[in-house]
């Protein structure tokens, strides 16, 4: 199978190195000139799981597609604010039979994607795989991980269920859901908690769980997003999905893991995805006339620190 991996930063690394491994024909295509020059001299640099190894790994720079090969399957794996310009970009590549799959965290991203590609092909999705990208061409995996995804159009499970084998075939664990608007907020309350705490209190996950007040951040978080789904008929069940989120405190798991947001903003000073995480529902509760003090304030927060910043 043809797949093009579209944002190679550190999950997108990951799973195109896990697909190439699996025996696919796999493309990068990113916008960060340095890191596709890297790659394209010395190969994708990882370390996976404490060994260093190097993948051939075919990438183009997305502003520079030069052929219009189509591709069979498309993972989007840009940051929320870049997933427009690069759909925009790969446009050359879109077939009518490409299906295209969109796993960024974060609400409502599939309004993006419909203006580019027809509903029938479009599946969208979530993982609890983790990366880091260390510097151009090198990304550093470990842990275990998920994903799960649905289709968007109609008649299209059986779709969705071949395309949960490619991944798995790789060892990327993935599922096919049958409610994954559920799924996607459940993630979403990870991200909504983990992300803006641990970089504004600059630690990982598991510094954050050792302090006193996690426990209510957290649960006040959660029951935020869980008022706003059940707005839109998503009815989280909260008890689990705070313990769902509680999980990512084990520094045996994945505890160590900083989240992309850290990433981005304390390491390397980039603006994050705030807008699409715990400020999609600090908008979509002023839509809906719901308080999310707690969504506003992180929100407010993680904004004046990328000011702060010079993000
Ligand atoms: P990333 O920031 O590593 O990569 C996204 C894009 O930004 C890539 O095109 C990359 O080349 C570019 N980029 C990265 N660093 C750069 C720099 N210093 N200068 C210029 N460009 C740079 O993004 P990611 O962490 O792979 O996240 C992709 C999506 O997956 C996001 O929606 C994220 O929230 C989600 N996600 C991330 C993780 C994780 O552990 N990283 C886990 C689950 C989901
Ligand atoms: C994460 N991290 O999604 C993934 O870093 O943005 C991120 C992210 C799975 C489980 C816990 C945290």
């Amino acid at each position: 199978m043809k797949i093009t991996i579209a944002g190679a930063g550190a999950m997108g690394s990951r799973f195109g190195l896990m697909l190439h491994r699996g025996g696919n024909d796999v493309t990068l295509i990113d916008g960060w000139p340095a890191h596709v020059n890297e790659i394209k001299e010395h190969g994708l640099k990882a370390n996976y799981n404490g060994e260093e190894l190097t993948a051939d790994l075919p990438i183009e720079l997305q502003s520079d597609i030069s052929s219009d090969e189509k591709t069979d399957l498309i993972i989007l794996f840009t940051k929320a604010m870049q997933l427009d310009a690069m759909l925009q970009d790969i446009k050359p590549l879109i077939a009518d039979h490409t299906k295209v799959l969109c796993l960024l965290n974060g609400i409502g991203h599939e309004d993006i994607v419909e203006k580019y590609v027809p509903m029938e092909n479009i599946f969208i999705g979530n993982t609890m795989w983790t990366a880091g990208l260390e510097g151009p061409g090198k990304v550093k995996l470990f842990g275990d991980g998920s994903v799960e995804l649905q289709n968007l159009g109609h008649g299209q499970e059986e779709t969705a269920i071949a395309l949960a084998k490619v991944l798995s075939d790789s060892g990327l664990n993935a599922a096919y859901s049958d409610n994954i608007h559920y799924s996607i907020y459940r993630k979403a309350c990870v991200n909504g908690t983990m992300n803006g705490l641990c970089t504004i209190l600059d630690t990982n996950m598991a510094g954050l769980g050792a302090t006193q007040p996690a426990h209510e951040m957290v649960a006040t978080i959660v029951n935020e997003f869980a008022t706003v789904a059940a707005h839109e008929g998503v009815h989280l069940d909260v008890p689990e999905v705070i313990a769902h989120v509680e999980e990512c405190f084990d520094p045996e798991t994945i505890g160590l893991h900083y989240p992309s947001m850290y990433q981005d903003l304390i390491t390397n000073h980039r603006l994050t995805e705030i807008d699409y995480i715990n400020g999609a529902i600090s908008r979509k509760g002023k839509k809906y006339g719901l308080a999310t003090p707690y969504c506003d304030f992180l929100t407010q927060l993680i904004h004046s620190k990328e000011e702060i910043l010079k993000a």
